[in-house]
Order: C-alpha cells, then sequence, then structure tokens
C-alpha cells in the first residue's frame, strides 16, 4: 500500500527519496488514471507535486484519504488551496531557501539591461567595437526601485539594492508597519515614482496582470520592467506592445506568460534581457528546495504535520 503520490515531475533526488522511503507510487497519465484513482489512489494521504503541475480541485476530490500536499517550489498556484482548505487538506511550499538566488536573479537582470551587459557581450561579438565605442546606458547605483509584493523574496530584492543606495519603495495588499520603505497604494503609484519596477508578487488569479497598461504607461519612456516573478502578472500583450513602440525604456524578464512559449517580437530587442525562469536555478538552491519538500513530506508522515505550510492554511487555522 502506497501512502504517498507523486504529481507530474520532480527533480531526480526528491523523486528518488519518495520512492525508497514511501514506496510513493506516479500519478499515470489519463489512461490509466480514472483505474489507479479507484484502486491504489484510496489509500493515498499525501501528494508531492510542484507548481509546474499542482494538485486540482478534481484530484482533491478523487483521493479520498488526501491529507497534505507538499509542493516543490515557492510559488503553488497550480495547487487548488481552496479546494484543499474545504477538504481539511494542509498545504506546504519551499518559501525561504529560494529567495537569495531569486533576489540574486532580479538585481542581475537590473544590472545587464540598465547598462547593456547583455547588449554589450553581442556588440563585441558582432564586431562593431571596431567601429565606435559602445552608446552610453543608466545608472543602477542609486535608482528609484519600485517593488511590486514586499513578501520574503521582495525583501531580499529591497536589501541588495539598498546596498547600491538605490530608494526603494514598494505595493503590496497592505502596507506593512515594520518596512522602511515608502508605501505606494497602487502598482501605477509605485510605477509613477520608479525608474525600475520589480515585479516580486505570488502569481494566481488575485494578481493576474497586475502590471497593465495603465502601470506601464507610468513606468514611462525611462523606465524599466524586471520580472522575476510569474508571467500571469504581467499583460504580456500590452508588454510587448509597449516595448515596440518605445513606452518604456526596456526589461529584464525571467518569467513569461506560456513558457516556454517567448514573443518573437521580444528576440528582435536589444533593450530586453531574456532568460529562461532560472531565478532559482542553481545546485545549492534546488537542492535545498528537495529537502524542504522532503522534510515536510517526513513531518507529515511521521507527526501529522507540515514544516511550512502556505499562508492561507494559517489564515484558515486562525
Ligand atoms: C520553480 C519557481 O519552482 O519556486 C517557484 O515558484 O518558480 C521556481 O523555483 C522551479 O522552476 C522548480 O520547478
Amino acid at each position: 500500500m502506497s501512502l504517498v503520490l507523486q504529481v507530474g515531475a520532480l527533480p531526480q533526488w526528491l523523486t528518488g527519496a519518495l520512492r525508497d522511503e514511501y514506496r510513493a507510487l506516479v500519478l499515470p497519465d489519463d489512461g490509466e488514471r480514472d483505474a489507479f484513482l479507484a484502486g491504489p489512489g484510496r489509500d493515498v494521504r499525501v501528494a508531492a507535486t510542484s507548481v509546474a503541475t499542482g494538485v486540482s480541485r478534481e484530484l482533491i476530490l478523487a483521493l479520498p484519504s488526501l491529507e497534505a500536499v507538499v509542493n516543490y517550489g515557492a510559488g503553488y498556484e497550480t495547487t487548488d488551496v481552496h479546494a484543499a482548505i474545504e477538504r481539511g487538506v494542509v498545504v506546504s511550499n519551499t518559501p525561504d531557501v529560494l529567495s537569495d538566488c531569486v533576489a540574486d536573479t532580479a538585481l542581475g537582470l537590473t544590472i545587464d539591461v540598465l547598462r547593456g551587459l547583455s547588449a554589450g557581450d553581442r556588440f563585441v561579438r558582432r564586431g562593431d567595437w571596431a567601429d565606435g565605442a559602445f552608446p552610453l546606458m543608466r545608472k543602477v547605483s542609486g535608482a528609484r526601485v519600485g517593488i511590486l509584493g514586499l513578501g520574503r523574496i521582495g525583501r531580499a530584492i529591497a536589501t541588495r539594492f539598498q546596498a547600491l543606495g538605490c530608494t526603494i519603495s514598494y505595493h503590496d495588499r497592505r502596507e506593512f508597519e515594520d518596512s522602511p520603505f515608502a508605501y505606494a497604494s497602487s502598482p501605477v503609484e509605485l510605477a509613477a515614482g520608479a525608474d525600475v519596477l520589480i515585479v516580486a508578487a505570488a502569481g494566481g488569479p488575485a494578481t493576474h496582470h497586475l502590471v497593465d497598461q495603465a502601470v506601464l504607461e507610468a513606468l514611462g519612456t525611462t523606465g524599466y520592467l524586471i520580472n522575476i516573478a510569474r508571467g500571469s502578472l504581467v499583460d504580456e500583450e500590452a508588454l510587448v506592445k509597449v516595448l515596440m513602440e518605445g513606452g518604456i525604456a526596456g526589461a529584464g524578464l525571467d518569467v513569461f506568460a506560456h513558457e516556454p512559449h517567448v514573443p518573437p517580437e521580444l528576440l528582435t530587442l536589444d533593450n530586453v534581457v531574456l532568460s529562461p525562469h532560472l531565478a532559482s536555478g542553481t545546485v545549492e538552491t534546488r537542492a535545498a528546495m528537495e529537502e524542504v519538500a522532503m522534510a515536510n513530506v517526513r513531518a507529515y508522515m511521521t507527526e501529522g504535520r507540515l514544516l511550512t505550510p502556505v499562508p492561507e492554511m494559517q489564515r484558515a487555522a486562525g
């Protein structure tokens, strides 16, 4: 009897640990899924997944013994947390351990796009240097940085830009009294007062297209957009249009609306830095994320509790 179910692909170490320690089964594809759910699926207590797959309402309802969903990754918008709460199923993610790497990536993309590091690399490789100097770019130190979403990752980003003497402001669902940074009451207000707008909020329906045409217009022709959060937070069509028309100065994007699809128009723009959702992608951080996910499975199986429940669970527990 298997009490742990793997839903979707997971990294190699985590897959092996789930199998070796709990004889975890992998949820079969559509053809065999019904038979699985009517048979071994009835005993499953813990589902381990990642944001790439998640556990839907339908699957939560189809697993009658399900008690916990352990998500590998900080983002968990593909798991139906409302359905989980309704069924008394607890959900965990892997926060904190990736904040440094994601914040490093936000800083790296900002320096790259403002100073033209990738563009300069292309310039040298093309042999253009022999024909004249690289154009002057924009200063990063001292810039006004607006952070959309001042959670753990947003705060780690702020720390890095503080070291560069930047002025930091932020917008979040609410103002944080413990924050030394100026609060903007809307994304438009944040963008209007920033040279660099960094998107660091969680994905999901509540933040869909938080950065829309109006926010991009408020950022203006000298402003830059950096997104290390989720493609869903930005109206990508509006972003492409505004970039093509020079409505903002440039963008550094690690995430896209339909990954791995990247709008082809962006490939032609020298003032846009594109990266393949690599923000947490270091050997150290991915190993730490796997460890946190596995520690949650073990804690649930031995003590009936999760170590890093998602915030909604804490709120539901009141
Ligand atoms: C992915 C991420 O999880 O944690 C998140 O929310 O976006 C990333 O770290 C990573 O691609 C692993 O699947």
